[in-house]
């Protein structure tokens, strides 16, 4: 199979580095060639990204800008029947955006199907909203006045987002952008950048016109600095972003300069607490899932176990079962998980085994580190020795000044620690800082009422996983994790419109607010 090439669609147009000069005037040589591989297959080369300079950015931020005003005006039900029909089209192109996930970023191939279907569900429930971004009536306090509000689009949103889930949260944010109005400017992760040509050329097909969704590949300085340029040319007005909580400084530092506040999705740490009277098999399967599914890559995987401790032991001894006995290997096999993302996900990955290496308690496991021929696993399917596979690791007595309880280590590995009341779960539980997922394993609703009260988490699971939200619930933490704002289901309409009030004078005089009030 030859790699695809991946340029970026600034106005509608494929800007190409063979090109002279491209669509936006950009020299030919500010860009330069990166490959995207496959994780489980190195040699295995998914795209030839074509990867731009800053200047790029801002080119399609302003086409996104020429574009919008035309877009807003079309009637937001045709918009909804757009978001529709690109619906349909990834409905039609499951299978093959699916294992285009798979072979471009490594994930199971379940999971790159349940993937996909977070893009459809979100689509169904965005074309109903074109029929529905309602406003309101209000009463004004003064006869012969009507007061009234609308949602209007924002006008030019730039999305910034990571790879392991290379089309889902992107659609997250294009999705309501494009419904409510707004153009885009996408820069995706360029290890994930067939996926994401793949999805806007569905985007073109469904109907969305030139330049109202871009699409542009950098690298982090270079987006940084067309982000800069474009937000002080004024031609940007919202930035979602998900990444790094580093990153998500960075771009809120940024957007923050010129008086925006950026939607942020951050990283995790995300505990589970585990209380005295919880059913530990079903807390083992969640664990195992949410700890080592996706290979550990999800924003909502589990960090921390913190386990009553009544139950630590019984805990740790199927838990330790369940990761030994765990199948992982070839992500188009059924697998638990397979390769990292990409060699940098890796490399960040072997500083926490250093670490781990140094001063805990692991167990769960044979080995740690790469699995190759030098340090097989049982029950591992495929060729290990091209693929960026790891061993699965269980950390345990983990403590509050380890690394380990506060860093996100975006990789399979598991902290374990104990509590013995509530109060002192929950302390823990927030004591990294992140406030993204949550979870507890107990029967007791009283104790269910405490945690979700106590805990920082955005969003509480009780008795399931951490990961795995469901797509029309809002998604969004605090703290290390975000600046509060909420993506997916309605409450993303927040994000991507601002309200404006009408206030309509038809007494055919001049009545003044709080001082034309008779109150009787
Ligand atoms: C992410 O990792 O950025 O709740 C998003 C979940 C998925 C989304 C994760 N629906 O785990």
């Amino acid at each position: 199979v030859h790699p695809r090439r991946v340029a970026a669609v600034i106005g509608g147009r494929q800007h190409d580095l063979y090109a002279a000069a491209g669509p936006a005037g950009i020299a030919p040589e500010t860009a330069r060639v990166v490959s995207s591989t496959n994780p489980a297959r190195l040699s295995d080369v998914v795209a030839e990204v074509v990867l731009d300079g800053a200047e790029a950015i801002v080119a399609a931020a302003a086409a996104a800008r020429a574009a919008q005003r035309e877009w807003a005006d079309v009637p937001a039900p045709v918009r909804g029947e757009v978001v529709g029909a690109f619906g349909r089209l990834v409905e039609d192109n499951a299978e093959t955006l699916a294992r285009l996930v798979t072979r471009e970023v490594g994930k199971p191939l379940a999971e790159a199907r349940g993937e996909v279907r977070e893009i459809i569900d979100t689509c169904a429930l965005f074309r109903g909203e074109g029929r529905r971004p309602h406003g309101q009536t209000v009463p004004s306090e003064m006869p012969d006045r009507e007061l009234f509000t609308y949602r209007e689009p924002l006008g030019v949103v730039m999305v910034i987002t990571a790879g392991n889930f290379p089309v889902a949260v992107p659609s997250w944010y294009l999705v309501p952008a494009l419904l409510t109005g707004n153009a885009v400017v996408w820069k995706p992760a360029e290890y994930a950048a067939a996926c994401a040509a793949a999805l806007m050329d569905l985007l073109t097909a469904a109907g969305v016109p030139p330049g109202v969704a871009n699409l542009v590949l950098a690298d982090g300085p270079a987006t940084s600095l067309g982000l800069e340029r474009a937000l002080d040319a004024g031609l940007v007005d919202k930035v979602g972003f998900t990444g790094s909580t580093a990153v998500g400084r960075f771009v809120g530092a940024l957007c923050g300069r010129h008086l925006q506040s950026p939607c942020l999705e951050l990283g995790g740490k995300n505990p589970m607490v585990v209380a005295p009277d919880a059913d530990l098999d079903a807390a083992v399967a969640a664990a195992l899932f949410a700890g080592f599914g996706t290979a550990g890559q999800r924003c909502t995987s589990l960090g921390t176990v913190i386990a009553h401790e009544s139950v630590h032991d019984a805990f740790r001894r199927r838990l330790a079962a369940a990761v030994s006995g765990a199948v992982l290997g070839d992500p188009t096999r059924d697998v638990l998980y397979g390769p990292l993302l990409d060699a940098r996900f890796a490399a960040g990955f072997e500083d926490y085994l250093a670490c781990v290496r140094d001063h805990h308690e692991p167990f769960g496991s044979t080995a740690l580190g790469r699995i190759g021929p030098a340090s097989p696993r049982r029950g591992f399917v495929g060729d290990p020795e091209p693929g960026l596979y790891y061993h699965p690791v269980v950390v345990d007595r983990v403590r509050p000044d380890d690394e380990l309880f506060t860093a996100e280590t975006f990789g399979p590995i598991v902290g374990l620690t104990t509590y013995r009341h509530l109060e002192e779960a929950v302390e823990l539980a927030n004591l990294p800082g992140y406030g993204l997922s949550s979870s507890i394993f107990t029967g007791d609703p009283v104790t269910v009422r405490r945690f979700r009260r106590g805990v920082r988490a955005g969003m509480v699971s009780v008795n399931t996983s951490t990961s795995g939200a469901e797509a029309h619930l809002p998604f969004g933490g605090n703290g290390r994790s975000g600046n509060g704002a909420r993506q997916s289901g309605q409450w993303v309409l927040d994000q991507v419109t601002r309200w404006q009030s009408l206030t309509w004078e038809l007494s055919g005089r001049l009545q003044k607010a709080q001082l034309d009030v008779s109150v009787p």
